[in-house]
């Protein structure tokens, strides 16, 4: 009889996951554990089980711009795929950005939420793009004071209701450069009737079906630079979904997140509202930037958790020289030396959650808060590399089949690459840390983080990685002490290697 293979399969993805719940565990008190469970539990069950196999059926869909109407009307109507639609629905009934906001267990709700969305994330085909802006705009609109604009949006961005909420956009990066946002062109000119109207073009635009976007535009008038900048709040929901004053010109053909339907854009007049002032629009977003780069690190450590879940079913299936994969010293000390990437940026990830749930509900030291600022920037940039190579490996552990398309496996790969790319770049978020470290001091703190963690450690293993830890903090210190009396240039050349 002729021989074929079983493809991979998922159970409960939060069953499954040893590291989830022996974290939850310990990081949570017991009667916060206890009460989000069921909520997990339930999740892990749509991610290994309905939602995946909608993914893997959905996987050829791609969503569709249609610009004119059969009479020549302009239209611009973007069309999600099938996985997305019942992906926001789920994200949208079970809390995924709200159990942040409703906030039933204080700072806990930061790593109750997260856990919520790592677990949904490597079924969802990157729709946690658009939630990680929703969170993010959510987030800029409560730290701008801004009372209209918070009464009017953060009630629907943090809904429960799929019939009320919005999702939100994030419209940064413009032809002039997307890590060097301050030499964006796109205008603000007062009108007549007091209102502002925006002008320009907006070079990647991922939430095109977002019901609202933050972005960033300069009234007429101020100076170059970032500093003339402001932030501004743009509303999309309009009464027959038509979007006065925007024209999407094209869905961006990706190399990943196909799903996703990332747009050029056009502002040609459309409404806007200053948030925060008519100035330092950069410093007005960052709450935005802090959040969507957290859920960056969500998003790579649920493709690496998927990637090695997938890589583990089929070891033990697949037989090569006569045994299962999952025989193979070789094969499974490969999968191990993933599986220790996957841990390092999972905990990585957390503590940053478990920092930012602190700090939203005030309860940060100002160390921990210098701790949280410096963290973010390494854990995003951290993660993502880690993404790429885990996820490379694992779709060589599948062989042949890791490379064919409609195994559904090499889309992991293709979806981690952006990681390194959008939220800010590798080399953008080294420098960010870099200047951090700098102004802060913070790799102090960072050194007593990494004794606190170590303390009382007594594996000989991990007492070498508290050895090398420490070792690799004072080496960055010594190095940058160095540098910063003399060499800028050094300096800079060198931040990747101290991030
Ligand atoms: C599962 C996946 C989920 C993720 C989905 C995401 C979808 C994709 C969406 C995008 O890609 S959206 C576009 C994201 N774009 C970026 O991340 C921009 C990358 N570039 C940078 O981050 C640059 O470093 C930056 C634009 C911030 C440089 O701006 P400036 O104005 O030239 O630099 P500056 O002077 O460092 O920052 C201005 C102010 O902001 C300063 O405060 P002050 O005015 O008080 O001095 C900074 O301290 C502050 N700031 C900048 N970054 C900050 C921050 N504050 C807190 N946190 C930060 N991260
Ligand atoms: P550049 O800024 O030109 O960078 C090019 C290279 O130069 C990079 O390697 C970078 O690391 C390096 N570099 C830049 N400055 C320095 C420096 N000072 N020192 C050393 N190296 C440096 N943007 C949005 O605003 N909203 C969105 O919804 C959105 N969605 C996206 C979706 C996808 C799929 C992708 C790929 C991008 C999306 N982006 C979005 C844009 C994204 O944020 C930018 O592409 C990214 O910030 C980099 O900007 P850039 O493309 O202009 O590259």
């Amino acid at each position: 009889m002729a021989f074929y293979q079983d493809p991979p399969t998922l159970g409960n993805q939060y069953d499954d996951d040893r590291v989830l719940r022996s974290y939850l565990a310990r990081a949570l008190p017991r009667e916060v554990a206890a009460s989000i469970t069921p909520s997990l539990r339930e999740m892990g069950e749509l991610a290994g089980g309905r939602l995946y196999q909608l993914q893997l059926a959905d996987r050829a869909n791609e969503p569709k711009l249609t610009s004119w109407d059969a009479w020549g009307r302009r239209v611009d109507q973007v069309e999600v795929t099938q996985l997305w639609k019942e992906a926001a629905r789920i994200a949208c009934e079970r809390g995924v950005v709200a159990t942040a906001y409703e906030r039933a267990h204080g700072a806990f709700s930061r790593v109750h939420q997260f856990a919520l969305a790592y677990l949904f994330d490597a079924s969802s085909d990157v729709y946690t793009c658009p939630l990680a802006m929703t969170d993010g705009a959510a987030r800029t609109l409560l730290a701008s004071g801004n009372h209209a604009l918070i009464d009017r949006a953060v009630p629907r961005l943090t809904s429960r209701d799929p019939a009320a909420a919005w999702t939100s956009g994030q419209w940064m990066t413009e032809r002039t450069g997307g890590s060097d946002v301050g030499r964006s062109e796109t205008a603000a000119r007062l009108g007549p009737d007091g209102a502002y109207r925006l002008h320009g073009t907006k070079w990647f635009a991922s939430s095109t079906t977002s019901e609202m976007a933050l972005t960033l535009a300069r009234p007429e008038g101020n100076p170059e630079g970032s500093r003339g900048l402001a932030l501004f709040y743009v509303e999309l929901a309009g009464e027959a979904g038509r979007r006065e004053g925007v024209l999407i010109n094209r869905l961006k053909d990706k190399l990943g997140t196909r799903k996703v339907p990332t747009a050029e854009l056009t502002l040609d007049g459309v409404l806007a509202t200053p948030v925060a002032g008519l100035s330092n629009g950069v410093r007005a977003i960052a709450p935005m930037l802090n959040v969507t780069r957290t859920w960056n690190a969500i998003g790579a450590i649920a493709g690496m958790r998927r990637g090695l879940a997938l890589a583990r079913s089929y070891a033990q299936s697949r037989v090569q020289f006569g045994t299962t994969l999952a025989e193979k010293p070789l094969h499974m000390d490969t999968l191990a030396e993933l599986q220790a990437e996957f841990e390092g940026a999972f905990h990585l990830t957390f503590r940053a959650i478990e920092l930012l749930g602190r700090e939203e509900t005030g309860s940060l030291t100002d160390s921990e808060a210098k701790l949280l600022r410096l963290i973010i920037p390494l854990a995003k940039l951290t993660t993502a590399k880690q993404a790429v190579s885990v996820l490379s490996e694992v779709l060589e552990a599948f062989g042949g089949a890791g490379y064919v398309e409609d195994t559904g496996l090499p889309r992991l790969l293709r979806d981690a690459q952006v990681l390194t790319i959008w939220e800010g770049t590798t080399n953008v978020l080294a420098l960010d840390a870099l200047r951090v470290i700098l102004k802060d001091g913070s790799l102090d703190i960072l050194a007593a983080e990494v004794a606190r963690l170590l303390t009382g450690v007594v594996e000989p293993k991990l007492a070498e990685a508290e050895t090398s830890a420490s070792r690799a903090v004072s080496h960055a210190r010594a190095w940058i002490k160095e540098m910063a009396s003399a060499d800028r240039p050094g300096l800079e050349a060198g931040a990747r290697r101290v991030a």
